[in-house]
């Protein structure tokens, strides 16, 4: 393995913002675009560095003594098994974590995502169920420990965090796949895990091993670095750019994407007047659980200048997007409606 870069695919500015060893989605960057996020602009966060791995001598181990068998398999064992193909959201725990700063006045330590730590893309892969009752899991496993092969992060060794074994025996893929093609390195070729509606640290990329074990684990993944975060909140983004110029006068048609790792949308409200007046946005085609879904509102400009736009989002469960978020520690699950600015303009 080795690292000429941080990631390896091209970070264009139009595409993206760079916070180091990660890189952010601007959302301007899906206008115009389909359900899923293309892979070109799909957001990267690594811990330390894309690893190149040779797929020909890769395998992926599963052990512990969760299992009765432990197994190893190849990649090309992996790619002929019974697969699913799955359309899911990954998105980090901190996305939005600028907004406790920009908007509450509290800002939270760490990297200060916007909204674009988020993409939707079409996995194709192997129930992690399926490898789990390959290798003969007991029904005494309770937790499941996927680790990276990427390079130690810090004195933590590698990237790794315990799911346990019902959300593992679930809808957890064993990737090998992304938007039809094989897995780029930055996502995790050649296999990573998707874990549908968790935070994005739940689906562990270039994987190396799966250990089920008949007790609890515990890593720094789960203990300190993003301890009790599982299913990720709900939040709402504009396809538009940050102060984006909108002309006075000219009826637009506004874009934006809602989801919630809880449940699916039902409702999506804009306001263009601070929050006093909501107005329904419409939406068609898919709804996806474990996605997002894309609405759109018509509005017309009347007043040159700056101007704030609101998106509100409800899930199913009744959850909606507070005014504010309580303040969190470490700066994730930021679920309030996010103030977008834009500027009206002479047309
Ligand atoms: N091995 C490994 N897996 C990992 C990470 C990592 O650094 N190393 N980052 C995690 C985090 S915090 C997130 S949000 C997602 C991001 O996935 P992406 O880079 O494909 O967008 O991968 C997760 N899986
Ligand atoms: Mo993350």
């Amino acid at each position: 393995m080795y690292a000429a870069a941080t990631i390896v695919k091209p970070l264009p500015p139009e595409l993206f913002r760079s916070h180091g060893a990660s890189a952010e989605m601007r959302w301007d960057a899906m206008a115009g675009q389909g359900y899923h996020t293309p892979t070109d602009r799909f957001f990267v966060r690594n811990h330390t560095f894309t690893p190149a791995i040779d797929a020909a001598t890769w395998q992926l181990a599963i052990h512990g003594d969760g299992v009765r068998c432990p197994t190893a398999y190849t990649y090309d064992q992996l790619r002929a098994m019974p697969a699913r193909t799955l359309d899911v959201a990954i998105e980090c725990a901190g996305n939005g974590r600028r907004f406790y700063g920009s908007q509450q006045g509290e800002p939270a330590p760490g990297t200060q995502w916007g909204l674009g730590a988020i993409g939707v893309a079409r996995w194709r892969g192997v129930p992690l169920r399926y490898l789990l009752e390959q290798a003969g899991v007991r029904a005494a496993a309770l937790d499941v420990l996927p680790r990276g092969l990427d390079a130690p992060f810090e004195h933590y060794g590698h990237v790794r965090r315990p799911l346990p074994v019902g959300k593992a025996m679930d809808d957890v893929l064993v990737a090998y796949e992304m938007n039809g093609r094989p897995l780029p390195p930055d996502h995790g070729f050649p296999v990573r895990l998707v874990v549908p509606g968790w935070a994005g640290i739940a689906s562990i990329k270039w994987l190396g091993d799966i250990e089920a074990a008949t007790r609890e684990l515990f890593t720094p993944w789960n203990t300190e670095f993003y301890p009790e975060i599982t299913v990720n909140p709900i939040k709402s983004a504009l396809e538009l750019g940050w102060n984006a110029a909108i002309p006075l006068g000219r009826p637009q048609l506004l874009r934006g994407r809602s989801w919630s790792g809880r449940g699916r949308i039902v409702k999506v409200e804009v306001s263009f007047d601070g929050g006093r007046r909501w107005r329904t946005a419409e939406h068609h085609g898919r709804h996806l659980v474990s996605a997002w879904l894309p609405w759109h509102i018509g509005w017309v400009p009347r007043q040159l200048g700056e101007q704030v736009i609101l998106a509100r989002a409800t899930d199913e469960t009744g959850a909606t997007q507070p005014p504010k978020t309580p303040q969190h520690p470490f700066g994730y699950h930021f679920d309030a409606v996010v103030r977008h600015p834009l500027r009206v303009v002479h047309g």
